[in-house]
């Protein structure tokens, strides 16, 4: 193994980049290296009940306790972040009257987008999904998880810290939030509310905040029915260049 030492530039070839020394390093302390057939079984398992999580549209109305989505974001909020800033806030919301605000004030958007922002194109998109401007799931789900980006952060003297790649880091964390409820027996939906600016007012969130994901969190109504969907296969979303077949 190459040291890694000589693998970093020294202060010298620093000339762009100062500060290069004051990084905090620290061994990688929680990493187990394992035998490449117990991961080959665990990353199947876990491709298997990854390609079980469907996008549930119709929510029951059974509680889910408020623990359960505390783990889930705390799941999304080990992502990966530009800087390592998190630009991201989860604000839940189990109040019903609360829930209710949202929703008619997210169907008064959607019905803006469905009758007459939506292009042609894009309603015949949507037409295999079903979706139309009436979101029942904002009020009967017992959560809604509304997902902000904040696109610069405020420090606690009140001046502006920049953020990086926020769409990235938002992208990864909601992924990551989504395969965490998943994982525990959950469902949600990504709702997008466009345009959003409305939630910001309800729920008081500060100019540099923006809401790019509403998920309602619950579990699936007995009737819930979902799409007839295939997901792409392996050799469509793929393309190698391998070691081998180097010219
Ligand atoms: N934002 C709307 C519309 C919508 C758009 C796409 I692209 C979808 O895949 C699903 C819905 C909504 O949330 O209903």
């Amino acid at each position: 193994m190459t040291d890694l030492n000589e693998r970093r530039p020294t202060p010298s070839h620093d000339v762009v980049y100062p500060g290069r020394e004051e990084a905090r390093l620290v061994p990688l302390a929680e990493y187990t290296r394992r035998p490449v057939s117990e991961m080959r079984a665990l990353a199947a398992s876990f491709y298997a009940e990854m390609n079980r999580r469907r996008t549930v549209r119709d929510f029951s109305t059974d509680p889910v306790p408020r623990e359960l989505v505390e783990l889930a974001i705390r799941t999304a909020g080990t992502a990966p972040s530009g800087a390592h800033h998190q630009p991201w806030h989860f604000v839940v919301i189990g109040d019903p009257a609360l829930k209710e605000r949202i929703r008619e004030a997210a169907e008064r958007e959607e019905f803006e987008t469905y009758q007459r922002r939506m292009s042609e194109e894009w309603r015949t998109a949507l037409a295999p999904i079903g979706t139309h401007w009436v979101k029942p799931h904002l009020t009967d789900a017992p959560w809604i998880v509304v997902l902000f980006k904040q696109s610069y952060g405020i420090l606690p003297d009140g001046t502006k810290r920049k953020n990086y790649y926020v769409e990235e880091s938002v992208g990864i964390a909601a992924g990551m939030f989504i395969t965490a409820l998943h994982h525990m027996g959950l469902v949600t939906l990504t709702h997008t509310p466009t345009p959003t600016g409305f939630l910001r007012e309800l729920l008081n969130r500060g100019k540099n905040e923006t809401a790019v994901l509403v998920l309602p969190v619950g579990f699936p109504h007995a009737e819930a029915t979902v799409p007839d969907f295939t997901r792409k296969p392996l050799e469509e979303i793929t393309t190698w260049h391998t070691a081998d077949d180097a010219t």
